[in-house]
């Protein structure tokens, strides 16, 4: 929102604040405010916003003049629109040289309202080519997947024909392939002569329309917006009003007012608006090209290295010698190697933890490489790093630490972030492309008090390298322990708090549940990242070489962050030779071949695929575009439809142990309880069931022997949205390890 928008929503918002004071509630029965639709006993109505369009000029901080530029076959110009002395707003269409002009404006960043009664008193032009509409519009009619509910077009009136005739309408789901529509055109005698008011009573359960007080239509058509709308009061020039060639110009729409009042209480609502207003936000927060490709990255490496492996500390102390730092056979290729032979797609290194140490030659500091015996002070691990990531076609993050127990700066916020502002800027200016920049929230409890200049981290971050995720920023989050477990019921869409870091709370139970949305006003797409070490410790120490977790271990973890909708971030610490154990690079290996036995062989791929449920009856949305193994298609259903069942018809008899679902999350998460059965010799039994599944939901299970497959939603938050199903046989561990 640029600075001249944001004070006209401070006007707005101030005079509505007024008007709230000022006016007292309107009666019904007032005779000066024309005609009120009818409340029950005990509500009055109030006027929240007006103009009268007393004045020389065009309220600008209610309106928003349109033009200058092409509109159908004319364009709007902002000359078009003013007003004229005697408190009408004009709206004019004329002849200007070659081309044809009229006038539009729009209150949007002004005013935006959800509900309550809009009118507009006008006087119609006369001439044809052109027509007159008052309408409400919002940014989000470009919404699909919830009907209407998340933003409608609502056509209050529009009249291109130059009998007495109108057209009510609202469209919803865009304007493209998935628009959708509904109207009424009726005739209404005397209606091109003189004043008439068109009026629109907006609750959250259905729309009444109304001219000249009479009720013209009734309709709850796309689930009634629960989004709020800007006014516009537009002229058109193009055919649907006739032929322009033929209009005595120029022509004048005239309006006399447009009030919007509102219910002096909001007590006679439907008394789940709030709960379908907010089911709909969330359902359409969606995450943006960056957050979607880090998700898919599903399994990345944490590289853990720095002056601890020769300390044997977790937390270094800052005052350690350079000299100690010397790994005599550091290979990062082998790094790479072990990372991408294990599957996993990006690799994050500390260039600088708690210490201060920075495997790079910073600039900025004397503690680091350039001072160590490591290639004698020319080596830059996060450079060579850097280059083996790229020819191994791996991604490269980078772990910057701000809690710096060296750096003398540290504790002076002004230095500090200045000196920690510059390492930044350098880091991620000279080594390509950084896909992660991950913020340790980390502080000792003694550690001097200083504030991080957050915003100014994250706008770095941005400024110079636009496709990197952020931890702990705006992008990515902490799942909330050390352990490798997400939550069985992950939601990447919370409520933040509002404030930069930490954005909401990491470690809490239940962060997306309806409940946990709270009024649901800040939501934002918010996935949860997992780190966990392989070993006790994140840095290497060797009473640690025979804690290097289990296969079972690892494969436990997997299933419970890939598996829950999480990316999986595990750590392997080099050691004091500068390479990653052996017993690390054995576990890791063992850990890829059972993934891979497991996942070998997707037993549903190309099964028959039939729903309960298709959207639109559309093939494009229908029940094989689970099974066609392409993840950009999906299977969904009618807008109002949250719970459907897919059957899927594997061919055989198959025996299957392991279940994979995947929602179509580039359009939000959306599932909420989803249950798999599978038809046996005895019957339909159940074998798995959830609450969410995001990118990726696994489950693991006895072994099932079955022909058919259903898969039964039983609530979603919109309409479900599934891109893929995976039925596969895990053999016995000892089996594939040849144990
Ligand atoms: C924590 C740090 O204090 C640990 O040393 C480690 O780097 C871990 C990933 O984050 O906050």
């Amino acid at each position: 929102m640029s600075t001249s928008s944001s004070s006209h929503v401070v006007l707005a918002l101030i005079s509505f604040v007024l008007c709230l004071l000022l006016s007292p509630a309107v009666s019904q029965a007032a005779g000066d405010v024309g005609f009120l639709p009818q409340l029950p006993e005990g509500q009055t109505w109030q006027l929240i916003w007006s103009d009268e369009f007393e004045g020389s000029t065009v309220d600008q901080s209610k309106w928003e003049l349109l033009g200058d530029g092409k509109r159908r076959d004319g364009y709007w110009v902002k000359d078009d629109a003013y007003v004229d002395g005697q408190g009408h707003l004009i709206l004019r269409t004329k002849k200007d040289g070659d081309r044809y002009t009229c006038g539009a404006v729009r209150t949007r960043g002004r005013f935006e309202h959800r509900y309550g009664y809009w009118v507009c008193r006008c006087k119609f032009p006369t001439e044809q080519g052109h027509w007159p509409a008052f309408w409400l519009h919002a940014d989000t009619v470009g919404r699909i997947g919830d009907a209407g509910r998340d933003g409608t077009e609502i056509d209050i009136m529009e009249k291109p024909w130059r009998e007495d005739r109108i057209t009510q309408n609202l469209h919803w789901d865009g304007y493209g392939k998935e628009h959708q529509h509904v109207g009424t055109t009726f005739d209404f005698p005397g209606l091109s002569e003189g004043f008439h008011t068109f009026g629109l009573h907006w609750t959250p359960d259905e729309y009444v329309f109304y001219v000249d007080g009479k009720e013209t239509w009734r309709t709850h058509g796309g689930g009634v917006s629960q989004t709020p709308g800007y006014a516009k009061l537009t002229e058109e020039i193009g055919n649907w009003g006739g032929d322009i060639k033929k209009a005595k110009l120029p022509d004048q729409f005239i309006v006399d007012y447009v009030r919007v009042y509102d219910l002096a209480a909001p007590a006679v609502y439907a008394p789940d608006y709030k709960r379908k207003a907010l089911i709909c936000q969330a359902a359409n927060v969606r995450p943006s090209p960056q957050q979607l490709a880090w998700q898919k990255l599903e399994f990345i490496a944490f590289i853990h290295y720095t002056v601890n492996a020769f300390t044997d500390k977790e937390w270094g102390e800052g005052t350690e010698d350079e000299a100690i730092f010397n790994p005599t056979q550091l290979d990062v290729r082998q790094w790479v190697r072990t990372c991408k032979d294990a599957g996993m797609k990006m690799v994050i290194l500390t260039a600088k933890h708690h210490d201060g140490f920075c495997l790079w030659p910073s600039k900025y500091t004397e503690h680091s490489v350039k001072n160590s015996p490591y290639k004698n002070g020319k080596g830059d691990i996060v450079g060579e790093l850097a280059q083996a990531c790229r020819e191994a076609g791996l991604k490269l993050g980078l772990y910057v630490s701000p809690w710096d127990r060296h750096e003398p700066t540290y504790g002076d916020t002004k230095g500090y972030n200045a000196f920690y502002k510059n390492q930044l800027r350098e880091i991620l200016s000279n080594y390509g492309e950084i896909s992660e920049v991950w913020f340790d929230g980390a502080k000792g409890p003694n550690a001097k008090d200083m504030e991080y200049d957050w915003a100014g981290y994250y706008a770095i971050v941005r400024e110079l390298q636009p496709n990197a995720v952020i931890f702990n920023g705006p992008d990515i989050r902490w799942v909330g322990n050390e352990s490798g477990y997400a939550r069985e019921s992950e939601w990447s869409v919370v409520n933040s708090n509002g404030s930069l870091f930490g954005i909401v709370n990491c470690t809490a139970k239940d962060l997306g549940s309806l409940q946990a949305l709270g009024d649901g006003d800040r939501l934002v797409w918010y996935p949860a990242e997992t780190d966990v070490s392989i070993r006790p410790g994140w840095f290497y120490h060797a009473r640690e070489d025979n804690k290097v977790k289990s296969v079972e271990q690892l494969l436990d973890i997997y299933f419970s962050s890939v598996g829950y909708n999480s990316v999986l971030l595990l750590n392997l610490p080099p050691d004091r030779r500068g390479l990653i154990h052996e017993n690390d690079v054995q576990r890791l290996h063992e850990f890829r071949k059972v993934l891979d036995a497991i996942f070998d062989e997707n037993l549903a791929a190309g099964a028959r695929a039939t729903a309960s449920h298709v959207k639109g009856d559309n093939p494009a949305f229908a029940a094989d575009k689970i099974t066609d193994g392409d993840s950009q298609t999906y299977w969904t259903t009618d807008d109002w439809t949250t719970a459907a069942t897919v059957e899927m018809d594997l061919g055989k008899e198959c025996t299957f142990n392991i279940a994979e679902l995947a929602e179509c999350i580039a359009l939000g998460q959306r599932i909420s309880e989803f249950s798999l059965e599978a038809l046996t010799r005895e019957g339909w039994k159940e074998f798995a069931r959830g609450t969410t599944v995001g990118y990726k939901r696994l489950f693991r299970f006895d072994p099932m022997t079955g022909s058919k497959v259903r898969l039964r939603i039983h609530d979603a938050r919109v309409c479900p949205t599934i891109s893929g199903l995976g039925l596969y046989f895990a053999p016995p561990l000892k089996e594939i390890l040849g144990l």
